[in-house]
């Protein structure tokens, strides 16, 4: 029988067809008993939405805001992201809680537009893969409008827990988000799969000594145990999943 500890075992993976041989070889066992979703950039692409609100802001201050500097702003809480934003301005707006505010509303206005279909490629047959599975499911996410993202969807109640920009004292790249998370699951840190589309919650996932799945669509994402392109090549053998579980799935 093969004594790896499931997180060594998993530090060894080259590519998702090692992972689904490897675990199958250890008689299908779950390496892994829980995942922690990060939101944003993760199970929806509200980072347009972020983008398109902060945009809105940037522009009646005429301070330059495009795209790229939008990628800084993935996983960083909302008056952190204020504050990149206006960075390079000589004098500072006076009121940043109130332009946050402003933003907030925008953003607001817009997610009210989201419906199940608006759920990434590949979440939905995962979600359903990893509930039949009986693997344990958190959201950790920096963002205070969380659970209406996650109603909008119509999955918030496949999660057993939910940490959210109102869960934590640090933000990430502090583990708090994550550790909360494992904690309100009854998980061991060590058992869970983080799966982060930000550098700032691959370190936290890593800090929080966690198995960190990084989504890296664009640019490379350091510091992952384990990297993919998109979330539907996130193998359910990591959770000890038989590879064919997916496809069983109904669509
Ligand atoms: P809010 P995540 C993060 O969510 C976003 O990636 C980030 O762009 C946003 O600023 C942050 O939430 C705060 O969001 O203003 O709604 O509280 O990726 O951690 O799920
Ligand atoms: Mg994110």
């Amino acid at each position: 029988m093969d004594t790896t500890h499931p997180r060594e075992m998993c530090k060894d993976l080259a590519d998702a067809r090692a992972v689904s041989s490897k675990l199958q070889g250890a008689a299908l066992r779950r390496p892994f008993e829980a995942v922690i979703f990060d939101l944003d950039g993760v199970l929806v692409d509200t980072a347009e939405y972020h983008y398109q609100a902060w945009k809105k802001i940037a522009d009646e201050l005429g301070v330059p805001f495009d795209r790229q500097k939008n990628e800084r702003l993935r996983g960083v809480p909302r008056m952190r992201s204020l504050e990149i934003i206006v960075e390079d301005m000589a004098s500072k707006p006076p009121d940043l809680e109130a332009l946050a505010e402003k933003k907030n509303h925008l953003y607001v206005e817009m997610i009210q537009r989201l419906t199940p279909a608006d759920l990434l490629p590949g979440v939905r047959p995962l979600l359903a893969a990893l509930k039949r599975g009986r693997i344990r499911m958190a959201v950790g996410s920096s963002s205070k409008n969380a659970r209406t993202v996650l109603d909008r969807l119509g999955i918030a109640a496949l999660f057993e827990a939910i940490v959210d920009g109102y869960g934590f004292q640090r933000a990430k790249p502090a583990p708090d988000i994550f550790l909360n998370a494992a904690h309100l699951l009854k998980v061991a840190p060590a058992c869970c799969v983080v799966i982060e589309d930000a550098a700032s919650g691959i370190e936290a996932a890593k800090a929080a000594g966690m198995f960190a799945v990084g989504i890296a669509r664009e640019h490379p994402l350091p510091g992952a145990d384990w990297t993919v392109r998109t979330i539907s090549e996130v193998p359910v053998s990591l959770w000890g999943l038989p590879p064919d579980h997916m496809e069983k799935m109904e669509p």
